[in-house]
């Protein structure tokens, strides 16, 4: 988790604090390349999030002072999260950051705020984040690689490749299956669906004007 406390730009604003992680004057949210490094964020999140295949899911939920997580224990949220972080983009600022903007987007205020050290990595707050910025798609027609695919604000998972019959894979950080995984369609519908609920599909996009 080095580049969290790097300075990609060096203007003295670590990574995770920077509204722009390449310092080319473009904010991060608005940035197809946060990081600069010559791969579209989306690529670059689904490209780290293999690299966190087979890391083992966090069991404590982040109870005891987040040891699990300090010991590379992941949920489902932080599989997108830390993809997407290493791209550049900081979700947990940015939906702090949100909050600010468009509190009420957001349910149980009182306590599920930014105030919360948990409130980046629940997953019904990610959505509503994504609902309010429009990057909820219609249904699951036209899913591409990187799409995301929520239940419910539940769970999360990412998809990794989509093919021509309406499958896909995806991976996932479920508590059932202990490690970070790829999984099929209905392997992932089937765990996830009577559970949670139905799915909704989520493109993110950058490099627009919100
Ligand atoms: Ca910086
Ligand atoms: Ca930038
Ligand atoms: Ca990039």
């Amino acid at each position: 988790m080095s580049h969290r406390y790097n300075d990609a730009d060096s203007d003295k604003v670590l990574n995770m604090y920077d509204d722009d992680v390449d310092g080319d004057g473009i904010i991060n949210i608005y940035d197809d390349d946060a990081d600069g490094d010559g791969i579209l964020n989306i690529q670059d999140a689904l490209n780290n999030a293999k690299k966190l295949i087979g890391r083992p899911y966090e069991q404590l939920a982040g109870e005891y002072r987040d040891v699990g997580f300090k010991f590379g224990g992941i949920v489902c949220i932080d599989l997108i999260n830390l993809a997407y972080e290493k791209a550049g983009i900081y979700f947990e600022k940015e939906l702090r950051d949100f909050f600010n903007k468009k509190p009420e987007i957001f349910r149980n205020r009182s306590w599920n705020n930014p105030d919360d050290r948990c409130f980046a990595r629940r997953v019904e707050n990610f959505e509503a984040y994504c609902r309010a910025n429009g990057f909820i798609l219609k249904n699951d027609k036209n899913l591409k690689p990187g799409d995301l695919i929520s239940f419910k604000g539940k769970h999360i998972a990412m998809i990794e490749k989509v093919f021509d019959n309406g499958d896909f894979i995806a991976i996932e950080a479920a508590g059932k299956r202990y490690f970070t995984m790829r999984t099929d369609k209905k392997g992932l519908y089937e765990r996830n669906i009577k559970r949670y609920g139905e799915p909704v599909f989520i493109r993110l996009k950058f490099n627009i004007v919100r």
